[in-house]
C-alpha cells in the first residue's frame, strides 16, 4: 500500500534544530506570518511549494467538470451563475500560483511539472459530471469540503498563502450555497428530478470524503506540515467535521447518505461514518481514475493551444529588451 511505500515525515526536534531553525520555529509557534523574504528551512519552502502548487493545480483542473455543464445549464440564471463560479476557480489559481511564485518557482514551471505527471491535482476532479444534479453535488459537496479544509489555511503561517485562502473562501462560500440551491430546487421537483439528486449525492459522497487525504495514520506530510503550521487540522479532523455538518444538509433535502453505519455518537459528539474505499483513491492518485487522462489531455491541449498567445504577450519585451541592449530605447 502506498503509506507503505513512503516513510513518514515526523516533525524534527527542537534538539535536532539549528540556531536558525529554532528562531523560525519559534516565530511560527508565536503565531507570527512567515514572508518571501525570511529565512526558512529548505523543507518548509518545498512543503508549501508542493501544497500550494498542487492547490492551484486543483482549482484549474477543477473548472473542467463544471465547465463542462456550462452550454447546458437549464436556465440562464443557472447558466450565469455558474459561468461565474467556475471563472472564480480560474481566479483562485492565479492567486495561489502567485503565491507559489514568491518562493521562487515560477507559473510556468508548476505547470510544466503538472503536465509531465511530477505534481498532483486533487483526487476529486478525476470524477466525471454526467448530469445537472452532479452540477449541484459538486457545488455542495466538492466546495462544501474544500471550505472546510481552507476556512483553517487562512491561519496558515505562510503569509502570501494566508492572504490568497482569505480571499478564495469569501468566494467558495457562495459556491456551496448555489450547489445546495441546485440540489434544493431537483430535490424538491419530480421524483425523478429527486431521483437524480439522491443518485448524485451517493456517486459523490465518497469522493468527497477522499479529497481530506488519506487516514491520520498514512499521511506522510501532516506531522511536520502542522508543527509548521502549513497545515492547521489533520486529515481525519477535517473530515469529520464535513461529515457532522452535511448530514444535517442531507436530511433537508430529504436525500440519504449512501452510509449504512453513518450514525451519531452521543460520546464523541459527531457521527461515526464509514470510510472511503481508500484503494481506489490511491488508484485514482496513481492516474487510474475514471477521467485522469481525460483531464490531463484537456489541459495540456489548453497549454498548447494558448501557445500562440503567450509569444504575441512576450514578443514586445523580447524586442524591446534587445533594443534597449543595443541602446536604441534610451534615444527615443
Ligand atoms: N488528491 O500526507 P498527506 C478546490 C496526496 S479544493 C490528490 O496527507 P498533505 C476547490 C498528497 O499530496 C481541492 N492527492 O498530504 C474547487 C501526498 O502526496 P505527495 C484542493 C492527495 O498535503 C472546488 C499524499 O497524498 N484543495 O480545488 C489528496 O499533508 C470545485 C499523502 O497525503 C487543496 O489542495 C487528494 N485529495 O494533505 C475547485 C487544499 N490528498 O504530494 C473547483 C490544500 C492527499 O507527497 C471546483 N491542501 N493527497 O506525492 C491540503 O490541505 C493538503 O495538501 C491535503 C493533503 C489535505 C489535500
Amino acid at each position: 500500500m502506498y503509506a507503505q511505500m513512503v516513510k513518514s515525515e515526523g516533525s524534527k526536534p527542537r534538539e535536532e534544530m539549528s540556531p536558525e531553525e529554532l528562531a523560525f520555529q519559534d516565530r511560527v509557534d508565536n503565531g507570527e506570518k512567515i514572508e518571501p523574504k525570511d529565512w526558512m528551512p529548505e523543507g518548509y519552502r518545498k512543503t508549501l511549494v508542493r501544497q500550494i502548487g498542487q492547490h492551484a493545480h486543483s482549482e484549474i483542473v477543477g473548472q473542467l467538470p463544471e465547465g463542462n455543464w456550462i452550454t447546458r445549464a437549464p436556465t440562464l440564471e443557472r447558466k450565469a451563475i455558474l459561468l461565474a463560479k467556475v471563472q472564480d476557480e480560474a481566479g483562485h489559481g492565479l492567486y495561489l500560483y502567485s503565491a507559489a511564485e514568491t518562493l521562487g518557482v515560477s507559473r510556468d514551471e508548476l505547470l510544466d511539472k503538472l503536465h509531465s505527471g511530477q505534481m498532483k491535482y486533487s483526487s476529486i476532479f478525476n470524477y466525471p459530471t454526467l448530469n445537472w444534479a452532479d452540477i449541484g453535488a459538486v457545488g455542495w459537496l466538492v466546495d462544501g469540503a474544500a471550505i472546510m479544509n481552507q476556512v483553517p489555511l487562512q491561519r496558515t503561517s505562510y503569509g502570501p498563502y494566508s492572504r490568497a485562502m482569505i480571499r478564495i473562501c469569501k468566494e467558495e462560500s457562495f459556491h456551496q450555497r448555489q450547489g445546495y440551491s441546485i440540489m434544493m430546487k431537483m430535490a424538491q421537483g419530480t421524483p425523478e428530478q429527486k431521483a437524480m439528486a439522491q443518485d448524485a449525492l451517493n456517486r459523490f459522497w465518497y469522493p468527497s470524503l477522499m479529497m481530506f487525504g488519506p487516514s491520520d495514520k498514512d499521511s506522510v506530510h501532516s506531522a511536520q506540515s502542522m508543527a509548521w503550521k502549513i497545515k492547521i487540522n489533520t486529515n481525519d479532523e477535517l473530515r469529520q467535521k464535513f461529515v457532522d455538518q452535511t448530514v444535517p444538509q442531507a436530511e433537508y433535502l430529504g436525500l440519504t447518505i449512501p452510509d449504512e453505519n453513518l450514525k451519531w455518537n452521543e460520546e464523541k459528539q459527531g457521527y461515526d461514518f464509514s470510510q472511503p474505499d481508500w484503494t481506489e483513491f490511491f488508484e485514482v492518485l496513481k492516474g487510474n481514475g475514471p477521467c485522469n487522462q481525460e483531464r490531463m489531455e484537456a489541459r495540456v491541449k489548453a497549454w498548447e493551444d494558448g501557445a500562440w498567445f503567450r509569444d504575441g504577450l512576450t514578443a514586445y519585451s523580447e524586442k524591446a529588451a534587445k533594443r534597449r541592449a543595443a541602446g536604441a530605447v534610451a534615444a527615443e
